[in-house]
């Protein structure tokens, strides 16, 4: 049955009138070949939505068959103060305007720990803005006390940016930086803070935080330590196809060395109470074309993740049609980060039982995973 679904993409796509760069960028993909730069960003240039899904959609189904993963977390944003000005970030106060931020102390974000002590969750997710008081000692005294408090808990925290800024005030190497961090209980990383990895276009929307070459540096490191962690791209701004091609090409390049990344999300920029509130935000046509190339560029990477708080839950139902095959977790209304930027989502909360009907409406069998693609619960198996 799935590989009939597989195979007929494939011919209807043979028997249409389209390009012939396009009928060979198929043909590629029915070989399970990989596709070159060219190729990328031909389909961004060229490939109509029902093209590319039908092609994602059978590679995600391979990939994955009809599964769709899900997972139960929250979020904990530690401050929103932070010493950089990404011009797309709606949710950052500077240093100078802190009174209209917040700072939570380690108790504080123990509160809101164990507020989940009876709950089923199995990840907490930490990142935020970056601020000196927030240093090497604050986080790793955290993530023990978190451990000595849930054990099981899984520790997905900071990104490169809070790294880079952390080991650099510390005076430690990467490795020597993150090996402590595991030692006091860091499980896995994030994928924020990669933007677009183009330096012209990273320099002008987020300038002075860590490079391209040391975001992924930082996660190179982690993985070499048996580690695992996501990637992003924030997409739809300023940058071009070009662009997002050579920043999927510069995972691809990682992954291939490393096997250590779970997933990539696409970040689709909002544009609500940012500097960039002039530049509009692309369309969903658009946002699924753009899932559906990340899928077929991406060979080496198992899982694309729809991130339902950024893009909406009807959004990110239809990504599911267009390569995707993960939607995030019930989140609890822990993130500011997007509806602070115009997310459709105002208070991203969602109970199981919603994300299980979210991912049978669209036919599709809902797993519950831990941040490692562990399965937890398959709901193939339950009513
Ligand atoms: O790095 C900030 C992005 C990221 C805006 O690993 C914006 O499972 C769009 O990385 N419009 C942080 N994007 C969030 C993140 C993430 C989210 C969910 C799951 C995972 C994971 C990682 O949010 C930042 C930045 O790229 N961001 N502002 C904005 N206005
Ligand atoms: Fe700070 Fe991150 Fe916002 Fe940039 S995106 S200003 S690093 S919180």
């Amino acid at each position: 049955m799935i590989s009939e679904t597989i195979s007929n993409p494939f011919s209807v796509i043979e028997a249409s009138n389209i390009s012939p760069q396009l009928k060979a960028i198929s043909e590629k993909i029915k070989q399970n070949q990989r596709l070159n730069f060219e190729d990328g960003v031909l389909l961004y240039k060229e490939a109509e939505l029902g093209y590319l899904s039908a092609l994602a959609n059978a590679v995600r189904e391979r990939k994955n068959k009809n599964y769709v993963y899900f997972n139960h977390n929250f979020h904990v944003e530690p401050t929103n103060i932070c010493v950089y000005s990404c011009s797309f970030c709606s949710y950052s106060r500077l240093i100078k305007h802190r009174t209209e931020g917040w700072e939570l102390s380690t108790d504080q974000i123990l509160d809101i720990i164990k507020k989940y002590d009876n709950q089923a969750v199995t990840e907490v997710h930490i990142t935020g803005g970056v601020v000196p008081k927030q240093d090497f000692e604050f986080y790793t005294e955290l993530f023990r006390k978190i451990k000595a408090h849930r054990p099981n808990l899984h520790i997905k925290a900071l990104t490169p940016v809070e790294y880079h800024y952390i080991f650099k005030k510390a005076k430690l190497s990467y490795k020597e930086g993150l090996e402590k961090m595991k030692e006091a209980g860091l499980d896995s990383m994030p994928g924020g803070g990669a933007e677009i990895f183009d330096k012209t276009i990273r320099d002008k929307i987020a300038g002075g935080k860590c490079s391209a070459e040391e975001w992924l540096e930082i996660h190179e490191t982690w993985h070499q330590m048996g580690g695992h962690s996501n990637a992003t791209m924030l997409y739809g701004h300023i940058e071009t196809f070009e662009h997002r091609i050579d920043h999927m090409e510069r995972l691809r390049q990682l992954q291939d060395r490393t096997k250590g990344f779970n997933a990539f999300i696409p970040l689709k920029f909002r544009n609500k109470d940012n500097e960039m509130a002039n530049v509009p935000e692309v369309s969903v046509i658009e946002d699924l074309r753009n899932y559906a190339i990340a899928r077929l560029y991406l060979d080496n990477f198992d899982h694309i993740k729809a991130y339902w708080a950024m893009i909406g839950r009807s959004t990110a139902q239809l990504a599911l049609n267009c390569g995707a095959d993960d939607i995030d977790g019930t989140i609890d209304d822990t993130t500011k980060i997007y509806s602070m930027a115009g997310s459709e989502e105002q208070n991203p909360k969602l109970s199981t039982q919603e994300l299980v009907k979210l991912i049978k409406d669209v036919g599709r069998i809902p797993v519950e995973r831990d941040t490692l693609y562990n399965i937890v619960r398959d709901y193939s198996l339950i009513n």
